[in-house]
């Protein structure tokens, strides 16, 4: 069932640097007691937990000139990064936990470096209610987890867009968005400029989660490396009420579970996120433990009738 993972390694990011609200630095914490590790151990994957990165605190200022936090938001980024890099280069797979989607950043960038060097093609799935496209000009925030799309297609501070050296760090044809349900004015703006492949709730009530996500997949190959960045309120707020931003109206649980399996089923991903989980805003742990059983479907558990 599992032959087709590669050893996975664990990283915890504990920061709320790129978020509005504070809590976000649990969010490994809280995954890992959740029992991730221990999810994908049983079922059968080589899992090595790398602890914690250690980057500057969160001050929590406000914005200057549209970014609130810059200075150690490059810092992160840095760090996820050089550690995401570390574990592709090993032949492992990483699981980045925020932390804020900021991260999503540094991993990203270091996904798509290893795709150069090593010849494949990247797919990211950005799995969101939102599509942080902001620039620091349209913004409504100045928090920069609404920012790392567009910093990725080279929209940003040079700090970030050049985190890897070159920019952009990835063609915005790479990406499918799933879930999206909440985007600036401005920010509209941007991604239809940039042609971004969203596939928003409106469709997905139109068309069903399945054609949806056979549309984002299609075009994968032997040789694609599928980066998920599983934004957590991607969720509907029913399933996952422990994050910063909830969006009403989002995928249910049992979409959420054909997401993920659909996603088990092309046999490609190489790289994952699980960002934005707040246990401060959390009951009980109850949105780790769904972010936890997501994930076990993203690695190949399915119903009875399947496995
Ligand atoms: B997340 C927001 F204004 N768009 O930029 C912003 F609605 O990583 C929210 O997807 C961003 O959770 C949410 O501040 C970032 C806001
Ligand atoms: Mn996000
Ligand atoms: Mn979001
Ligand atoms: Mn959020």
């Amino acid at each position: 069932m599992s032959r087709r993972y590669p050893p996975v390694s664990i990283i915890g990011a504990p920061t709320d640097i790129g978020a509005g609200d504070r809590g976000a630095r649990l969010g490994p914490e809280a995954l890992r007691i959740a029992g991730l590790g221990e999810a994908l151990v049983a079922r059968g994957i080589d899992v090595v937990d790398r602890g914690n990165l250690d980057g500057p605190r969160n001050p929590w200022l406000a914005p200057v000139d549209g970014y609130r936090h810059l200075a150690e938001v490059v810092e992160w980024n840095r760090l996820a990064m050089e550690a995401v890099g570390a574990e592709l280069r090993a032949g492992r797979m990483p699981i980045l936990l925020g932390g804020d989607h900021c991260l999503g950043l540094g991993s990203i960038t270091a996904v798509a470096r290893h795709c150069r060097d090593a010849g494949k093609q990247l797919r990211v799935l950005w799995l969101d209610a939102h599509a942080d496209f902001n620039t620091h000009e349209v913004t409504p925030s100045g928090n920069v987890h609404g920012m790392p799309v567009a910093c990725l297609c080279g929209m940003g501070p040079r700090e970030l867009t050049h985190l890897g050296g070159d920019a952009p760090a990835i063609d915005p044809a790479v990406i499918r968005q799933i879930g999206i349900r909440s985007v600036d004015e401005g920010e509209k703006r941007l991604v239809k400029e940039y042609g971004l492949d969203v596939y928003d709730m409106r469709y997905i009530d139109e068309v069903g989660m399945r054609a949806a996500m056979e549309e984002a997949l299609d075009g994968i190959d032997d040789n694609t490396h599928l980066h998920v960045s599983f934004d957590v309120d991607f969720l509907d707020p029913s399933v996952a009420p422990g994050v910063g931003t909830t969006v009403p109206g989002g995928p249910n649980y049992r979409e959420a579970s054909l997401v993920m399996e659909m996603i088990a089923d092309t046999g490609r991903m190489g790289s994952l996120d699980i960002m934005e989980l707040n246990p401060i805003l959390d009951a009980n742990n109850a949105t780790a433990l769904v972010a936890v059983d997501l994930v076990e479907s993203l690695f190949g558990k399915s119903t009875l009738m399947r496995d």
